[in-house]
């Protein structure tokens, strides 16, 4: 099976195009009628349902921001009545209480489809078993990757995160082909292995779905050898419906994710002024739930840094997104310079006495910022290397701009994912 859904993976751009309008139409109409937020900021801004005519027009719409969730905690925003709904997921976020959202069945039926889609793309197939290590809860990763899979016709190991020893087991002894969990648990797994002298060669497991946090080059070469996979990136956020708003594909790695945009109607738009940037641009990326009910979103303001693009020489007809360089809302600021996590992590992939187990201290001294990286060595010796270090403090100073200190540290000293997303950064600044 090449793809799940030939038809409307691989329709044209004309095709995708009259969809999006017939379905962006539908939902105006809807959320117009049926959520308050939305009929007084359409109000407000002077604008009827009736003044978008296509996809073209989208950006007469204001943003949704997260803010207007929390405003309307827990389900001022649903545009369904309760008796509706059949599944509620949550989002913790770091402050405050978190962002509900809901589904129909039929957003349910939805959010399986593109998960199925996405897993085909990564290299999963009907009969193969899927080790699924996204917590299983109010995360959508667990279940959003469950049902896609069962959709798909796939077994469905049903871990969740964490629990290290009991992966390792259930990986050896259960055989998946396709295992899915965050780039830096993959990380965790793939140091575990070693560590026992496990070799994973003798292994099923081929292809493995990670997302939900950013991730590099660095990390992929490192998980691919150490787990023997293929591995592919998946993205998505609970508030458009989970994993599987886009995927990348396994014979097309570094050419970006596919977005489903039959579904999830993409811009790129400047983080300053909201201005929509052409293709190719990088900027914060926007999303119109196009089919969603329980929970529908005109252009959500994702706050994740990236820009989309066609692909001409592609299996699927689908817009493409670059991997997230980060979140706009956890962009460092030090002395002046805008700092993401991953831009530090691509430039650690290029010593070969690294391993990408690293992050970033970031402290205030006598009124300025500092930044430390923190990074393992693959080898006990090298950490005490002054060269490399030297090397590396030069080589973010060229390439960023910023001097940073750099540590580096034995194997095995820098704290690792214990299942979910891990925070790369830490924060001593007093706020
Ligand atoms: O992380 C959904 C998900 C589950 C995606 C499993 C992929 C796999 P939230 O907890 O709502 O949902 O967090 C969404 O995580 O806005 C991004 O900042 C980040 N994120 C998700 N996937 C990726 C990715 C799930 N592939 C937030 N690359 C998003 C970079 C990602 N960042």
């Amino acid at each position: 099976m090449e793809y799940f859904n030939k038809e409307k993976e691989t329709l044209s751009l004309d095709a995708l195009r009259n969809l999006q309008n017939k379905r962006l139409s539908h939902l105006l109409e809807r959320v117009y009628e049926n959520v308050p937020f939305y009929k007084r900021q359409f109000d407000q801004a002077g604008l009827h349902p009736d003044d978008i005519k296509s996809v073209d027009d989208i950006s007469k719409i204001p943003f949704t921001k997260k803010s207007d969730l929390r405003d309307h905690y827990p389900y001022g925003m649903f545009a369904t009545p309760m008796d509706e709904v059949q599944r509620i997921h949550a989002s913790s976020g770091t402050t405050g209480k978190p962002t509900v959202v809901g589904y129909t069945k039929n957003d349910l039926e939805v959010f399986d489809e593109v998960v199925a889609r996405s897993l085909v793309a990564a290299g999963a197939q009907p009969g193969m078993k899927l080790h699924n290590a996204y917590g299983y809860g109010l995360f959508t990763g667990g279940l959003g990757m469950h049902g896609g899979a069962t959709k798909l016709g796939m077994a469905v190991i049903p871990v969740s995160g964490g629990m290290t020893e009991r992966q390792l087991t259930i990986l050896q002894d259960f055989k998946p082909e396709v295992i899915c969990c965050t780039p830096s648990y993959a990380q965790t797994l793939s140091a575990s292995f070693l560590e026992k002298g496990i070799d994973t060669k003798d292994l099923a497991v081929k292809f493995g779905v990670l997302g939900a946090e950013p991730w590099t080059e660095a990390i992929r070469s490192q998980v691919e050898e150490g787990l023997q996979i293929t591995a592919t990136n998946i993205y998505g956020l609970s508030e458009i419906i989970g994993p599987g708003v886009s995927q990348e594909d396994f014979e097309e790695q570094g050419t970006g994710s596919y977005i489903w945009e039959d579904h999830f109607y993409p811009e790129v738009v400047d983080r300053d002024t909201g201005k929509v940037l052409p293709f190719g641009q990088e900027g914060v990326l926007v999303f119109t739930t196009l089919t969603k009910e329980a929970f529908p979103l005109l252009r959500y303001w994702t706050n994740d840094i990236c820009s989309i693009n066609y692909d001409a020489n592609a299996k699927r007809s689908h817009i493409k997104m670059s991997s997230i360089k980060g979140r706009s809302d956890d962009m460092l600021i030090i002395r002046g310079v805008n700092l993401f996590y991953t831009q530090v992590e691509e430039i650690i992939h290029q010593f070969g006495a690294l391993t990408p187990n690293y992050r970033l201290l970031v402290t205030k001294e006598k009124n300025m910022d500092q930044v430390c990286v923190e990074v393992e060595t693959k080898s006990h010796t090298d950490a005490a290397n002054n060269n490399i270090k030297d090397q590396i403090a030069l080589k973010i100073k060229d390439t960023i701009g910023l001097s940073m200190n750099v540590t580096l540290c034995s194997p095995n000293t820098i704290p690792k994912s214990q299942g979910g997303k891990l925070s790369r950064i830490v924060d001593r600044r007093e706020k």
